[in-house]
């Protein structure tokens, strides 16, 4: 019989994993030397948070489970926030990381952290497997569990690697998974027809889509469904651009809505909500629909008990299928409601430009972040993918950038991590090489990942890093000065970010002026190298949600919502 090494590199492979992602200690790199005999990719992190992140991102991306590989101790130690973050993400991740065997204390013992402890601790799904004779059944368990949608980690002791495997049946214990959803029970669907056949109580009714939806590929059904009923379409932010060009989509929900949104969405008797977890900031705490009656569907039924906004009813099924239904339903009643669908309402959605609203409050070398991103939303392909990591000048990037889809943007607002998307795009460019990823960063969110700054560049990933400099802790700046506080401790001088990565193989360069940005055009549809452009910006253009959600005092006692 072979080593478990050997038999579980046989495994992945017959899982159909080609590449993977991680950061090798002694206890995993043989698997590592097993999956490369094998023609097995193996991308090469600086930490192991950020391994995780770049397998998270390749996952997001793609639709397709990704691998990790990381190390015991403080391997996992370092790990946690990544995973972390990919447990609240919901994505399609096997984590094979390694632990101390109790036999080896005294040899690696000084390695030895309570791994389950802090895996349960922060939420983390995982395994432990204790026996060889077992384990590639285990393992092929455990990657059938993590496609419904699920990160596990198999906590794998690295002596047990060096032992020679076995063909046991699988032994372990599986974390639940994620529920498959399926048809809506047809009586429930009949109901919401019922009342939405109430068309004297319900005139305006809303269609409101989370990341559920999306993955569903539900957007079809969903329009179909809002022709039916006068509904104006939206999403929560992780769905961003599902029902770009519908004449009736008013864009995300919640604190980064739009002025058409704010003025629509508040007026809706009725919320239809597909696949999407209704938390604080989609429903501004709450108070974004307060007149309404909501209804949710969402293949998990541990939704129904979750949510910043009180639930009328629960149907538990897949956003696709239950969209399809209820219209077929109210199709099967001949029921066609005008709704919100009139002519003011499509000219206001239509004629609504963000960047008419907005005064360019920039200078030289201290730009407006806004117009920063209307000018890089010209130059960008349209076939791109967005990556915006966690900070104040996230809302700049998310209002002012389009994206061709769901699965072509990621804002890992999940965890609130600041650094988390840095691995995150490194994944993305090599889920989908065919469209431009592109990374808006803050100037600390890069600091924080700096070492993933020289593994785009080892490996000469053809993505646009876009370092949006304010020289602070921007959101700790706008928290600061919004409490009448002084914003020193939010400061910080940055180095000169397009230095550093000239000296790591990229093409960089600092922006002065918006002009400067120009230097991009007409290269971007396909790029051979890393670029880096650090942006200077001003910290005196104020997100629009710091103040709302000061004024909702749900900055809480010490942190704000807003970070
Ligand atoms: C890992 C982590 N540490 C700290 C925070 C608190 N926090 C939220 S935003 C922020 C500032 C991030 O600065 P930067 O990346 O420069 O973006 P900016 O807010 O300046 O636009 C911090 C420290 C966090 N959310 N996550
Ligand atoms: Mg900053």
């Amino acid at each position: 019989m072979p080593s478990l090494n050997e038999a579980l590199a046989d495994e992945l492979v017959r899982q159909g994993v080609t590449r993977c992602f991680g950061l090798f200690g002694e206890d995993v790199i043989q698997l590592g030397v097993q999956l490369d005999k094998r023609g097995v990719e193996f991308i090469a992190a600086r930490h192991e948070s950020q391994a995780i992140s770049m397998a998270d991102g390749y996952a997001r991306v793609s639709g397709e489970l990704a691998v990790a590989i990381v190390s015991r101790g403080p391997g996992i130690t370092n790990a946690l926030t990544g995973l972390a973050n990919a447990a609240k993400g919901r994505n399609k991740l096997v984590v094979i990381a390694g632990d101390c065997d109790p036999g080896t204390r005294g040899v690696i013992y000084s390695k030895w952290a309570d791994q389950k402890l802090l895996f349960d601790g922060a939420g983390i799904p995982f395994v432990t497997i204790d026996s060889p004779e077992s384990a590639v059944a285990d393992v092929a368990a455990i990657f059938d569990r993590a496609r419904t949608g699920e990160l596990i980690v198999v906590n794998l002791p690295g002596e047990i690697l060096e032992a020679t495997a076995g063909d046991a049946p699988s032994t372990v214990e599986l974390p639940p998974g994620q529920p498959g959803g399926g048809e809506p029970a047809a009586e429930e669907i009949s109901v919401v027809a019922d009342v939405l056949g109430e068309t004297w109580a319900f005139r305006r009714p809303m269609i409101l889509a989370g990341r559920g939806a999306a993955r569903a590929g539900a957007r079809e059904e969903l329009e179909r469904l809002a022709e039916r009923t006068g509904a104006i379409l939206c999403t929560t932010l992780m769905a961003k651009g599902l029902f770009d060009g519908h004449p009736y989509n008013v864009g995300i929900c919640g604190t980064y809505s739009t002025e058409p949104a704010v003025e629509l969405i508040p007026q809706a008797d009725v919320v239809l909500v597909f696949g999407a977890i209704l938390d604080p900031l989609t429903t501004v705490m709450g108070s974004m629909f307060p007149n309404a009656r909501v209804i949710r569907f969402d293949r998990d039924p541990e939704q129904a008990e979750r949510g910043a906004v009180p639930v009328e009813m629960f149907v538990e099924a897949d956003a696709k299928l239950a969209a399809a239904a209820l219209a077929d339903e109210l199709e099967r009643r001949g029921h066609q409601q005008d709704g919100y669908h009139d002519e003011a309402t499509r000219s206001r959605i239509a004629e609504f430009r963000l960047e008419d609203t907005i005064r360019d409050q920039g200078a030289p070398g201290a730009l407006d972040p806004r117009f920063v991103m209307i000018r890089l939303n010209k130059l960008l392909p349209a076939e791109r993918t967005v990556v915006i990591d966690n900070g104040h000048h996230a809302a700049f990037s998310t209002a002012h950038l389009d994206v061709p889809g769901p699965d072509a943007f990621i804002s890992p607002l999940e965890f609130h991590c600041v650094g988390a998307a840095t691995g995150m795009a490194i994944g993305a460019v090599y889920a989908r090489p065919d469209r431009l990823t592109t990374y808006i960063v803050g100037d600390c969110g890069l600091l924080m990942t700096f070492g993933e700054l020289e593994t785009i560049g080892r490996y000469q990933l053809p993505m646009l890093v876009v370092v949006v400099n304010d020289a602070a802790l921007g959101a700790e700046v706008q928290y600061l000065r919004a409490l009448g506080l002084p914003d020193k401790m939010g400061t910080c001088p940055a180095p000169s970010f397009a230095a550093v990565a000239e000296a790591l193989g990229f093409e960089a360069w600092t922006v002065e002026t918006l002009d400067d940005l120009d230097r991009l055009e007409g290269r971007l549809d396909k790029i051979e190298r890393p670029i880096l452009i650090d942006v200077p910006v001003t910290c005196d253009v104020r997100a629009d949600w710091v103040e709302l959600l000061m004024s909702s005092g749900a900055h809480g006692e010490k942190e704000p919502a807003i970070s």
